[in-house]
């Protein structure tokens, strides 16, 4: 049984605002087709409250009221992501944070190919196997049953 080698491990994704109306379609193709479950999902308008404490993290940073603004704005596509190495490979098929720097060095990355700026990038995921499971709580809750069940109904044959 192949999983038993390559352990399952979950990330959350968001696609912001900025990317919603013209790029989510693609977006999720793509997430699909790179191989991972897609094990929640739900669209939804952040206040600015679970904003602030989605992105606390970055509070005494210059940038933070136009983050929460920004995040705000309109709908969010909030993902639950489930693969082996879901963390890192999620971070790398959006690319750096900066969409010039992405330009350069990833110019296949989500990034690079439709965020306009630094703040309006398209994209966010969890850094860390330790912020995603924080965040995915915060906002799902606990879906540690759900994702096994969607695992489950997938891929056993
Ligand atoms: P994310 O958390 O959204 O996945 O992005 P990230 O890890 O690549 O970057 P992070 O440093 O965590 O920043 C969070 C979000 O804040 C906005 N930002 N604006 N104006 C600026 O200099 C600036 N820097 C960051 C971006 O929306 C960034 O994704
Ligand atoms: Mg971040």
């Amino acid at each position: 049984e192949l999983n038993f080698f390559f352990p399952k491990q979950q990330t959350l994704a968001v696609i912001k605002p900025d990317a919603m109306e013209e790029h989510r379609e693609d977006i999720m193709e793509e997430i699909r087709g790179r191989g991972f479950s897609i094990s929640q999902l739900k669209e939804t308008v952040l206040s600015r409250e679970v904003a602030e404490e989605f992105y606390k993290e970055h509070k005494e940073k210059p940038f933070f009221s136009q983050l929460v603004d920004f995040m705000c704005r309109g709908p969010c596509m909030m993902l639950v992501l489930t693969k082996e190495n879901a963390v890192e490979d999620w971070r790398a098929m959006m690319g750096p944070t900066d969409p010039d720097k992405a330009k350069e060095t990833s110019p296949q990355s989500l990034r690079a190919r439709f965020a306009a700026d630094i703040l309006h990038n398209s994209v966010h995921g969890s850094s860390t196997e330790q912020q995603a499971e924080e965040k995915i709580s915060f906002i799902f809750g606990d879906i540690s049953t759900d994702a096994e069940l969607t695992f489950t109904g997938k891929h056993t044959m």
